[in-house]
């Protein structure tokens, strides 16, 4: 099979009305803001960038977190890191479980000495009052207000696992460091996405409305992105040793051709998910009473799978 039979396409509708909504926000407060701390997600850390964020701060600095680092390829994630600071886009790269009660020494450091020099340029002027502000930016669902209340030692902003929780930008004071002020958004996504990998990306780490895609749709093209990056990891995890002998067999595939050409391509994948589905007892009554693969389960279950890291804490990029 040829590199362009994979199937990469995934239709998402993530209603840019809200969407749009929260970027005008967030750019009408950019002048009221000192710096920016800009969430990530590990496991995505390029397709959860927003490339247009350094032209709307100008000179002002932002902070990137590769958040969710518990759920990440460790090895992969430090690269990413890398690859930011290369960049020179960022002030500074922290990779961050904000799940964790205490947030890196060097995350909190980096915050203290962006403010600091705030503070300072407004005591200069006469100005001894002005807390540092801080916005919190990022795509949706990949731990912004979380960030937030660890940060601020409170539980002011509402913390939910799904994409689209804070709908309003809230200003949260910082307990112990009266001298900063943190903002929460409303999560943002390009109005036009980069690629048809970004949306599925962005679909497979929950950053977009479950409604806004077909979960088989989803599978079908997220698991050639896996199986590329993580060789058989499929088969191992679903045990589809013998599912993919009958496969070969009933198709007449060469014996030893890779997991890849079978994984890589739909019309093959979705015979496998079927023969998968049946071996899990994901099935469903058929109209005329005969048990047949419920497909929507099974791909819903595979999609909580790789959320739930059972089939190992796996980048997809
Ligand atoms: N495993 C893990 N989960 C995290 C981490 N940070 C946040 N979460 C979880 O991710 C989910 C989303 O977190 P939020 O802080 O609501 O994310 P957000 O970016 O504010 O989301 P929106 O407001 O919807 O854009 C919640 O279930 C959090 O508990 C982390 O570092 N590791
Ligand atoms: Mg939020």
């Amino acid at each position: 099979m040829s590199e362009q039979e994979t199937k990469r396409e995934l239709h998402i509708n993530w209603y840019p009305g809200h969407i749009a909504k929260a970027e005008k926000q967030l750019k009408e407060k950019i002048k009221l803001i000192d710096f920016v701390i800009e969430v990530r997600d590990s496991r995505i850390p390029f397709a959860s960038h927003h490339r247009d964020l350094k032209e709307w701060l100008g000179t002002k600095e932002y902070i990137s977190v590769l958040n969710k680092s518990d759920l990440a390829d460790p090895k992969r994630t430090k690269i990413s890191q890398e690859t930011i600071i290369k960049d020179k886009e960022a002030y500074a790269s922290f990779i961050v479980d904000s799940r964790k009660n205490s947030l890196p020494a060097n995350f909190l450091r980096a915050v203290d000495k962006l403010a600091a020099k705030t503070t300072e340029k407004f005591k200069a002027k006469g100005i001894l009052k002005r807390p540092a502000r801080v916005m919190v930016v990022g795509y949706p669902n990949v731990g912004k207000s979380t960030i937030i209340n660890r940060l601020s030692q409170t539980k002011k902003a509402k913390v939910e696992n799904r994409p689209g929780v804070t709908q309003q930008q809230q200003w949260v004071k910082v307990k112990s460091k009266l001298d900063i002020l943190l903002l929460d958004t409303p999560g943002i996504i390009p109005q036009k996405l980069y690629s048809d990998d970004q949306a599925i990306k962005l679909a497979l780490c929950n950053c977009v409305s479950a409604k806004s895609f077909d979960p088989m749709e989803l599978v079908l093209s997220s698991m050639p992105i896996i199986e590329k990056s993580y060789p058989g990891l499929i088969r191992s995890y679903y045990k589809t040793e013998s599912e993919i002998q009958d496969l070969k067999a009933e198709y007449e595939l060469a014996e030893d051709a890779g997991d890849i050409s079978i994984v890589g391509k739909s019309e093959y994948l979705s015979v496998l998910i079927e023969k998968l589905a049946h071996k899990k007892g994901w099935i469903r009554k058929g109209t005329g009473g005969q048990a047949e693969a419920d497909m929507e389960r099974a791909a819903l279950k595979i999609i909580s799978d790789f959320r739930e890291q059972k089939f190992g804490k796996i980048n997809l990029e």
